[in-house]
């Protein structure tokens, strides 16, 4: 008997339906085992005969379930096997909490460190690769007494290689995806050394490839003594995730993990303190106020900071993702949003600029700015904006007041802006957020919630606005 069992969901009808075994089967399964050996220390003697009655397996896909947020089911779902084949680290999911450190406080016991580039990837120039490296060094510096030396000949506390398959340690890479690199704990040899998958594509700045900045970086952090983190938004989780190297900021998960084994950096200066660590946002924050809300293709996104969470029909589990892990090229920390069901876009605005994307791939010619939606030009940003399904109309809300966007003129409607609490009674501050679903019209000011029809101008309740976006700590 198979310890798996695995369903497809199939989306005709949207019905389950669970295959029979198969070839296909099989391989994920020893491919899941796989993972749960590699990255969840599961030891061999898995079978029928396990001690206490539970099935290692069903254990340790519980465990990784409940690291990365999934729904917790202990069966190789079609959601734990997709997990399970994105781009990661090595290095196995040991921690159970936020930030983690090897144990016993393994770290380095002086904070003056030499590292050395022992060879390159074809990949970038040489020049590119050494930036890279420096810069991934230099996110831990910043935050902590640390100081790195470059030397170019002889034995560095870390060794930096590039390798495909078996490359010298006992812990070979997997060819292209899946793995793509790994470093080793602070001690003398080996520890503290990172070692690239060069059967990967590394890129300096591209979003197609690998950024080897960020890769390294979080290697690195490995370097330093911290291990995984549980934090979604944490450089020191498991997963891959594309960020913009150039405004990238060491988040404060990861800034508290460094700091608990080395301390701060006593050389920051205090009157120029920089840009602060950005933090997870936390569903069930009651007093968090979202920056904008909109559907998509029948689902719902709801979003905060550099995240944002996505919600599907039928389920109340919503799933929180970095937005340039979805849309490489949009901003974070957004002002407004809306999915215009007139040309299948969806919109982001931020200060002046509007990106448009259709599904996830950018649309030709955007960033537009503010004006070119035929705003007057002392309109610097939007607070929220939603389409009405109805109308065709896009609505732009700017203060007290709003405006009626027509998408096929390309221009304003004549008559606005009009005051907002002149259409939408009760909302006498400024609107946050907005958004439409299965006919009502929803306006977020700060935490409150206004439920409208648009048509009739009616208003229903008030809600708050975690209404459709539930807490769920597990
Ligand atoms: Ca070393
Ligand atoms: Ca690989
Ligand atoms: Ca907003
Ligand atoms: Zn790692
Ligand atoms: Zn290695």
């Amino acid at each position: 008997m198979s310890p798996f069992s695995l369903c497809l969901l199939l989306s005709l009808a949207g019905a389950v339906y669970c295959l029979p075994a198969s070839g296909i089967r099989e391989q994920e399964e020893r491919f899941a085992e796989n993972y749960l050996k590699t990255f969840f220390n599961m030891k061999e003697e898995t079978g029928p005969t396990s001690r206490g009655g539970i099935n290692p397996i069903t254990e340790k896909l519980t465990e990784m379930q409940r690291f990365f947020g999934l729904n917790i089911t202990g069966t190789l779902d079609p959601e734990t096997l997709t997990l399970m084949k994105k781009p990661r680290c090595g290095v196995p999911d040991v921690s159970v909490a936020r930030f983690s450190t090897f144990g016993n406080n393994l770290k380095w016991e002086k904070n003056s460190l030499t590292y050395r580039i022992e060879n390159y990837t074809p990949d970038m120039t040489q020049a590119e690769v050494e930036d890279s490296i420096e810069k991934a060094l230099q996110v831990w510096a910043k935050v902590t007494p640390l100081r790195f030396t470059r030397i170019y000949s002889g034995i560095a506390d870390i060794m930096i290689s590039f390798g495909r398959q078996e490359h010298g340690d006992f812990y070979p890479f997997d060819g292209p995806h899946g793995t793509l690199a790994h470093a080793f704990a602070p001690s003398p040899g080996i520890g503290g050394d990172a070692h690239f998958d060069d059967d990967e594509t590394f890129t300096f700045r591209s979003t197609s490839g690998y950024i080897l900045f960020l890769v390294a970086a979080h290697e690195f952090g490995h370097s330093l003594g911290l291990s995984h983190s549980d934090d979604p938004g944490a450089l020191m989780y498991p997963l891959y995730s594309y960020r913009n190297p150039e405004t990238f900021v060491l988040p404060r998960d990861d800034v508290n993990g460094i700091q608990s084994l080395y301390g701060p950096n006593p050389d920051k200066d205090p009157i120029q303190p920089g840009p602060t660590a950005p933090t997870t946002p936390d569903v069930c924050d009651s007093n968090m106020v979202l920056d904008a809300v909109t559907t998509l293709r029948g689902e719902m996104f709801f979003f905060k900071g550099s995240f944002f969470w996505r919600l599907y029909p039928h389920q109340n589990k919503p799933q929180q993702n970095l937005i340039t892990n979805f849309w490489p090229e949009a901003p974070v920390n957004i002002d407004a949003a809306y999915e215009s069901q007139h040309s299948d876009r969806i919109f982001f605005f931020k200060g002046q600029r509007v990106w448009a994307f259709n599904g996830y791939d950018p649309v030709k010619g955007y960033p537009k700015t503010l004006n070119s939606f035929g705003l007057p030009t002392k309109v610097r940003r939007i607070d929220a904006a939603l389409y009405d399904v109805e109308s065709g109309k896009t609505l732009l809300f700017v203060g007290r007041y709003y405006y009626s966007y027509d998408e096929s003129r390309m221009s304003v409607d004549r008559g606005f802006p009009k005051r907002v609490d002149k259409t939408f009674s009760k909302v006498t501050s400024k609107v946050t957020a907005a958004f439409q679903y299965r006919g009502y019209t929803y306006l977020n000011s700060g935490t409150s919630m206004f439920e409208y029809h648009l048509r009739t101008g009616g208003f229903y309740r008030q809600l708050k606005n975690d209404y459709f976006l539930p807490c769920s700590n597990f």
